[in-house]
Protein backbone atom coordinates (compact mmCIF):
# COMPACT_ATOMS: atom_id res chain seq x y z
CA UNK A 1 0.00 0.00 0.00
CA UNK A 2 3.53 2.83 1.29
CA UNK A 3 4.96 1.65 -1.78
CA UNK A 4 2.00 2.01 -4.55
CA UNK A 5 1.26 5.45 -2.70
CA UNK A 6 5.24 6.19 -3.34
CA UNK A 7 4.98 5.27 -6.62
CA UNK A 8 2.11 7.21 -7.25
CA UNK A 9 3.50 10.29 -5.83
CA UNK A 10 7.06 10.11 -7.08
CA UNK A 11 5.33 11.32 -10.66
CA UNK A 12 5.00 14.62 -9.14
CA UNK A 13 7.63 16.93 -8.44
CA UNK A 14 7.08 17.94 -5.60
CA UNK A 15 7.08 14.77 -2.49
CA UNK A 16 7.42 16.18 1.00
CA UNK A 17 8.54 13.68 3.54
CA UNK A 18 7.68 14.38 6.88
CA UNK A 19 9.69 12.78 9.72
CA UNK A 20 8.10 12.60 13.30
CA UNK A 21 10.61 11.23 15.73
CA UNK A 22 8.39 9.65 19.04
CA UNK A 23 9.42 8.51 22.11
CA UNK A 24 6.28 7.95 24.41
CA UNK A 25 3.98 10.31 22.67
CA UNK A 26 1.12 7.66 22.63
CA UNK A 27 -0.91 10.22 23.70
CA UNK A 28 -0.15 12.82 21.06
CA UNK A 29 0.45 10.89 17.67
CA UNK A 30 -2.69 10.02 16.92
CA UNK A 31 -4.32 14.12 17.52
CA UNK A 32 -1.28 14.89 15.11
CA UNK A 33 -1.37 12.01 12.97
CA UNK A 34 -5.33 13.28 12.29
CA UNK A 35 -4.40 16.91 11.70
CA UNK A 36 -1.44 16.50 9.03
CA UNK A 37 -4.24 14.13 7.30
CA UNK A 38 -6.05 17.71 6.60
CA UNK A 39 -3.13 20.48 6.60
CA UNK A 40 -1.54 17.90 4.02
CA UNK A 41 -4.58 17.26 2.03
CA UNK A 42 -3.49 19.78 -1.24
CA UNK A 43 0.54 18.32 -0.90
CA UNK A 44 1.75 14.46 -2.30
CA UNK A 45 3.53 12.90 1.08
CA UNK A 46 4.55 10.43 3.35
CA UNK A 47 4.91 10.58 6.80
CA UNK A 48 7.72 8.78 8.75
CA UNK A 49 7.01 7.88 12.54
CA UNK A 50 10.44 6.87 13.63
CA UNK A 51 9.94 5.51 17.13
CA UNK A 52 12.10 4.22 19.96
CA UNK A 53 10.58 1.45 21.03
CA UNK A 54 8.42 3.35 23.21
CA UNK A 55 7.58 1.81 27.16
CA UNK A 56 3.87 3.34 25.62
CA UNK A 57 3.51 1.78 22.78
CA UNK A 58 3.57 4.96 20.38
CA UNK A 59 4.87 2.47 17.81
CA UNK A 60 1.82 0.24 17.67
CA UNK A 61 -0.87 3.34 17.56
CA UNK A 62 1.37 4.84 14.64
CA UNK A 63 1.67 1.79 13.10
CA UNK A 64 -2.26 0.87 13.22
CA UNK A 65 -3.27 4.39 11.75
CA UNK A 66 -0.42 3.40 8.90
CA UNK A 67 -2.80 0.62 7.74
CA UNK A 68 -5.51 3.34 7.32
CA UNK A 69 -3.34 5.32 5.77
CA UNK A 70 -0.85 4.19 3.24
CA UNK A 71 0.97 7.22 3.29
CA UNK A 72 2.38 6.62 6.98
CA UNK A 73 5.62 4.59 7.53
CA UNK A 74 6.78 3.39 11.01
CA UNK A 75 10.23 2.82 11.54
CA UNK A 76 10.22 1.00 15.00
CA UNK A 77 13.88 1.28 16.22
CA UNK A 78 14.23 -1.45 19.15
CA UNK A 79 16.69 0.98 21.30
CA UNK A 80 16.16 4.38 22.60
CA UNK A 81 19.15 5.98 20.37
CA UNK A 82 18.22 9.55 20.57
CA UNK A 83 16.40 12.59 18.70
CA UNK A 84 18.90 13.76 16.54
CA UNK A 85 19.70 9.87 15.31
CA UNK A 86 16.07 9.49 15.15
CA UNK A 87 15.57 12.02 12.67
CA UNK A 88 18.54 11.44 10.41
CA UNK A 89 17.18 7.54 10.28
CA UNK A 90 13.52 9.10 8.90
CA UNK A 91 15.52 11.33 6.95
CA UNK A 92 17.30 8.68 5.01
CA UNK A 93 14.60 6.95 4.58
CA UNK A 94 12.50 9.34 3.08
CA UNK A 95 11.93 9.70 -0.80
CA UNK A 96 10.80 13.20 -0.67
CA UNK A 97 12.38 15.80 -2.96
CA UNK A 98 11.78 18.28 0.33
CA UNK A 99 12.11 16.96 4.19
CA UNK A 100 10.21 17.89 7.03
CA UNK A 101 11.16 17.66 10.30
CA UNK A 102 8.55 18.27 13.49
CA UNK A 103 8.10 17.53 17.03
CA UNK A 104 5.05 14.96 17.11
CA UNK A 105 4.07 16.28 20.88
CA UNK A 106 2.01 18.93 19.40
CA UNK A 107 4.33 21.82 20.22
CA UNK A 108 5.10 22.92 16.61
CA UNK A 109 1.55 23.92 14.83
CA UNK A 110 1.35 21.74 11.61
CA UNK A 111 -0.29 24.62 10.10
CA UNK A 112 2.72 26.33 9.91
CA UNK A 113 4.39 23.42 7.77
CA UNK A 114 2.44 24.56 4.59
CA UNK A 115 4.56 27.86 5.23
CA UNK A 116 7.96 26.53 5.52
CA UNK A 117 6.88 24.49 2.70
CA UNK A 118 5.62 27.32 0.45
CA UNK A 119 9.11 29.27 1.69
CA UNK A 120 10.98 26.51 -0.28
CA UNK A 121 9.07 26.18 -3.43
CA UNK A 122 9.79 29.59 -3.33
CA UNK A 123 13.39 29.21 -3.51
CA UNK A 124 14.53 28.75 -0.18
CA UNK A 125 17.14 25.87 0.65
CA UNK A 126 16.20 25.50 4.01
CA UNK A 127 13.37 26.72 6.12
CA UNK A 128 12.72 26.66 10.03
CA UNK A 129 9.99 27.55 12.30
CA UNK A 130 12.11 30.28 14.61
CA UNK A 131 11.05 31.23 17.82
CA UNK A 132 13.43 34.35 17.72
CA UNK A 133 12.07 36.17 15.11
CA UNK A 134 9.07 38.72 15.25
CA UNK A 135 5.98 36.99 15.87
CA UNK A 136 8.07 33.98 17.64
CA UNK A 137 8.26 33.19 21.23
CA UNK A 138 8.80 29.93 23.30
CA UNK A 139 5.34 30.43 24.96
CA UNK A 140 5.53 29.26 28.45
CA UNK A 141 8.95 27.92 29.30
CA UNK A 142 10.07 28.59 32.60
CA UNK A 143 12.96 30.87 33.52
CA UNK A 144 15.77 28.59 33.27
CA UNK A 145 14.71 26.94 30.48
CA UNK A 146 14.76 30.41 28.74
CA UNK A 147 17.80 31.25 29.90
CA UNK A 148 19.42 28.06 28.95
CA UNK A 149 18.11 28.40 25.28
CA UNK A 150 19.26 31.82 25.03
CA UNK A 151 23.04 31.27 25.82
CA UNK A 152 22.75 28.33 24.02
CA UNK A 153 21.35 29.52 21.01
CA UNK A 154 23.75 32.49 21.33
CA UNK A 155 27.08 30.13 20.91
CA UNK A 156 25.11 28.10 18.10
CA UNK A 157 24.31 31.07 15.78
CA UNK A 158 28.62 31.22 15.72
CA UNK A 159 28.70 27.63 14.60
CA UNK A 160 26.03 28.26 11.75
CA UNK A 161 27.30 28.69 8.06
CA UNK A 162 24.31 30.99 7.47
CA UNK A 163 22.80 33.55 9.33
CA UNK A 164 20.06 32.52 11.43
CA UNK A 165 18.21 33.44 14.62
CA UNK A 166 17.05 30.11 16.06
CA UNK A 167 19.72 27.34 15.38
CA UNK A 168 18.51 25.00 17.95
CA UNK A 169 14.75 24.54 16.95
CA UNK A 170 13.14 21.18 15.76
CA UNK A 171 10.90 22.26 13.14
CA UNK A 172 12.26 22.86 9.52
CA UNK A 173 11.85 21.93 6.16
CA UNK A 174 14.84 21.29 3.09
CA UNK A 175 15.50 20.24 0.61
CA UNK A 176 16.67 16.66 -0.24
CA UNK A 177 19.47 18.08 -1.92
CA UNK A 178 20.94 20.24 0.63
CA UNK A 179 20.73 17.20 3.26
CA UNK A 180 22.38 15.06 0.62
CA UNK A 181 25.08 17.74 0.79
CA UNK A 182 25.08 17.66 4.65
CA UNK A 183 24.96 14.01 5.34
CA UNK A 184 28.44 13.06 5.34
CA UNK A 185 29.54 15.31 8.09
CA UNK A 186 26.50 15.16 10.48
CA UNK A 187 27.36 13.31 13.64
CA UNK A 188 23.45 12.29 15.39
CA UNK A 189 23.55 13.29 18.55
CA UNK A 190 21.76 15.02 21.55
CA UNK A 191 18.94 16.82 20.11
CA UNK A 192 20.28 19.22 17.91
CA UNK A 193 20.19 18.07 14.46
CA UNK A 194 19.12 21.33 12.88
CA UNK A 195 22.48 22.70 14.05
CA UNK A 196 24.59 19.75 12.81
CA UNK A 197 22.99 20.69 9.82
CA UNK A 198 23.83 24.45 9.51
CA UNK A 199 27.26 24.32 10.29
CA UNK A 200 27.42 22.04 7.65
CA UNK A 201 25.35 23.28 4.83
CA UNK A 202 27.73 25.46 1.95
CA UNK A 203 27.44 29.22 2.64
CA UNK A 204 25.58 30.20 0.01
CA UNK A 205 22.62 28.22 1.61
CA UNK A 206 19.44 30.31 1.66
CA UNK A 207 17.61 30.11 4.69
CA UNK A 208 14.38 31.69 5.60
CA UNK A 209 12.68 31.83 9.41
CA UNK A 210 8.85 31.72 9.96
CA UNK A 211 7.47 32.60 13.15
CA UNK A 212 7.17 30.02 15.42
CA UNK A 213 4.93 30.11 18.90
CA UNK A 214 6.14 26.84 20.72
CA UNK A 215 2.99 25.43 22.14
CA UNK A 216 2.69 23.91 26.26
CA UNK A 217 2.50 19.69 25.69
CA UNK A 218 -1.14 19.15 26.90
CA UNK A 219 0.03 15.70 27.02
CA UNK A 220 3.07 13.28 28.21
CA UNK A 221 6.54 14.91 29.49
CA UNK A 222 9.74 16.69 27.69
CA UNK A 223 12.75 14.34 27.22
CA UNK A 224 15.09 16.65 27.43
CA UNK A 225 17.40 15.88 30.43
CA UNK A 226 20.62 16.63 31.86
CA UNK A 227 21.84 13.82 29.74
CA UNK A 228 20.93 15.67 26.91
CA UNK A 229 22.25 19.16 27.94
CA UNK A 230 25.53 17.36 28.14
CA UNK A 231 25.36 16.25 24.77
CA UNK A 232 24.85 19.86 23.42
CA UNK A 233 27.71 21.14 25.41
CA UNK A 234 29.91 17.93 23.64
CA UNK A 235 28.33 18.99 20.41
CA UNK A 236 28.96 22.90 20.55
CA UNK A 237 32.71 21.96 21.79
CA UNK A 238 33.10 19.34 18.43
CA UNK A 239 31.75 21.89 15.94
CA UNK A 240 33.81 24.47 17.55
CA UNK A 241 36.94 22.68 17.16
CA UNK A 242 35.96 21.24 13.74
CA UNK A 243 35.47 25.31 12.39
CA UNK A 244 38.55 26.22 14.14
CA UNK A 245 40.63 23.53 12.50
CA UNK A 246 39.19 24.46 9.00
CA UNK A 247 39.78 27.60 9.80
CA UNK A 248 43.57 26.60 10.37
CA UNK A 249 43.29 24.60 6.90
CA UNK A 250 42.04 27.59 5.51
CA UNK A 251 44.97 29.88 6.53
CA UNK A 252 47.36 27.68 5.78
CA UNK A 253 46.85 27.30 2.32
CA UNK A 254 46.79 31.22 2.19
CA UNK A 255 50.34 30.95 3.68
CA UNK A 256 51.16 28.29 1.70
CA UNK A 257 49.75 30.00 -2.14
CA UNK A 258 51.59 33.59 -0.98
CA UNK A 259 55.15 31.38 -0.66
CA UNK A 260 54.71 29.86 -3.67
CA UNK A 261 53.60 33.53 -5.92
CA UNK A 262 56.62 34.95 -3.66
CA UNK A 263 59.01 32.40 -4.59
CA UNK A 264 57.69 32.33 -8.15
CA UNK A 265 57.66 35.83 -8.47
CA UNK A 266 61.62 35.83 -7.17
CA UNK A 267 62.73 33.03 -9.19
CA UNK A 268 61.30 34.05 -12.38
CA UNK A 269 63.51 36.80 -13.54
CA UNK A 270 66.60 35.06 -12.55
CA UNK A 271 65.71 32.20 -14.33
CA UNK A 272 65.07 34.57 -17.51
CA UNK A 273 68.33 35.69 -16.95
CA UNK A 274 70.44 32.61 -16.87
CA UNK A 275 68.09 30.82 -19.88
CA UNK A 276 71.13 30.44 -21.90
CA UNK A 277 72.75 28.11 -19.69
CA UNK A 278 70.00 25.91 -19.48
CA UNK A 279 69.61 25.53 -23.22
CA UNK A 280 72.72 25.73 -24.82
CA UNK A 281 75.41 23.28 -23.50
CA UNK A 282 78.01 25.20 -25.64
CA UNK A 283 77.26 28.08 -24.13
CA UNK A 284 77.57 26.36 -20.81
CA UNK A 285 80.84 25.32 -21.66
CA UNK A 286 81.99 29.08 -22.49
CA UNK A 287 80.64 30.42 -19.60
CA UNK A 288 82.45 27.66 -17.28
CA UNK A 289 85.77 28.22 -18.91
CA UNK A 290 85.79 32.14 -18.87
CA UNK A 291 84.79 31.65 -15.18
CA UNK A 292 87.68 29.52 -14.17
CA UNK A 293 90.07 32.09 -16.56
CA UNK A 294 89.02 34.98 -14.63
CA UNK A 295 89.00 33.40 -10.94
CA UNK A 296 92.55 32.09 -11.62
CA UNK A 297 93.75 35.29 -13.13
CA UNK A 298 92.22 37.15 -10.02
CA UNK A 299 92.97 34.93 -7.25
CA UNK A 300 89.22 34.47 -6.73
CA UNK A 301 87.48 31.65 -5.44
CA UNK A 302 84.67 30.19 -7.70
CA UNK A 303 82.59 30.00 -4.46
CA UNK A 304 82.57 33.92 -4.45
CA UNK A 305 81.57 34.35 -7.64
CA UNK A 306 77.62 35.13 -8.46
CA UNK A 307 76.25 34.73 -11.44
CA UNK A 308 73.65 37.15 -12.34
CA UNK A 309 73.02 36.90 -15.83
CA UNK A 310 74.01 35.64 -19.14
CA UNK A 311 74.34 36.65 -22.63
CA UNK A 312 75.85 35.39 -26.01
CA UNK A 313 78.75 37.79 -25.93
CA UNK A 314 79.20 38.38 -21.72
CA UNK A 315 78.10 37.47 -18.70
CA UNK A 316 77.36 39.40 -15.47
CA UNK A 317 78.63 38.69 -12.26
CA UNK A 318 78.65 39.42 -8.48
CA UNK A 319 82.30 39.16 -6.77
CA UNK A 320 82.12 38.70 -3.07
CA UNK A 321 85.14 38.33 -0.45
CA UNK A 322 85.38 34.86 0.71
CA UNK A 323 86.59 36.49 4.19
CA UNK A 324 83.26 38.46 4.33
CA UNK A 325 85.67 41.54 5.00
CA UNK A 326 84.51 45.25 4.46
CA UNK A 327 85.68 44.77 1.02
CA UNK A 328 82.40 45.65 -0.75
CA UNK A 329 80.49 43.70 -3.22
CA UNK A 330 81.65 44.29 -6.97
CA UNK A 331 79.26 44.24 -10.06
CA UNK A 332 81.69 42.87 -12.72
CA UNK A 333 81.65 41.61 -16.35
CA UNK A 334 83.29 39.37 -17.90
CA UNK A 335 83.74 39.22 -22.10
CA UNK A 336 83.30 35.51 -23.20
CA UNK A 337 85.33 35.90 -26.37
CA UNK A 338 88.72 37.30 -24.63
CA UNK A 339 87.73 36.18 -20.63
CA UNK A 340 88.59 39.80 -19.87
CA UNK A 341 87.34 41.62 -17.03
CA UNK A 342 85.44 45.01 -16.28
CA UNK A 343 84.41 46.06 -13.15
CA UNK A 344 83.28 49.58 -12.96
CA UNK A 345 84.17 51.45 -9.60
N1 LIG B 1 12.69 8.57 18.42
C1 LIG B 1 12.97 9.39 19.43
N2 LIG B 1 12.27 10.52 19.59
C2 LIG B 1 12.57 11.33 20.65
C3 LIG B 1 13.60 11.02 21.55
N3 LIG B 1 13.66 12.01 22.48
C4 LIG B 1 12.68 12.88 22.15
N4 LIG B 1 12.02 12.47 21.06
C5 LIG B 1 10.91 13.15 20.37
O1 LIG B 1 11.39 14.41 19.96
C6 LIG B 1 10.40 15.41 20.08
C7 LIG B 1 10.89 16.52 21.00
O2 LIG B 1 11.13 16.01 22.28
P1 LIG B 1 10.65 16.73 23.60
O3 LIG B 1 10.92 15.80 24.72
O4 LIG B 1 9.25 17.19 23.43
O5 LIG B 1 11.65 17.94 23.68
P2 LIG B 1 11.28 19.46 24.02
O6 LIG B 1 10.15 19.87 23.13
O7 LIG B 1 12.54 20.19 23.74
O8 LIG B 1 10.89 19.46 25.46
C8 LIG B 1 9.17 14.71 20.60
O9 LIG B 1 8.37 14.37 19.52
C9 LIG B 1 9.74 13.47 21.28
O10 LIG B 1 8.83 12.40 21.31
C10 LIG B 1 14.34 9.81 21.35
O11 LIG B 1 15.25 9.46 22.10
N5 LIG B 1 13.98 9.03 20.29
MG1 LIG C 1 8.35 18.95 23.03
Amino acid sequence: MLLTNLLHISTLSLVLSLILPTYNEAANISNLLEMLDGVLANIPHEIIVVDDNSPDQTWKIATETSKLRGCIKVLRRMHKKGLSSAVVDGLDAAHGTILAVMDSDGQHDAQLLLSLVEHIRQGADISIGSRYVEGGSVGSWVRDRRIISRVGTFFAKRLSRVPVSDPLGGFFVLKRSVYQIVRPTLHPTGFKILLEILAAVPKQTKLTEVPLIFRMRLHGQSKLSLRVHVAFLCQIIRLSFRSFVELLRKSGMILFMTLIVMTAVWLFPRLLSLRLLYTDPTMRERVQSALTTVADREGWLLSDIELRSVSSDSIEILHRDHLRTEAPVRACTIHLSSSTLSCPE
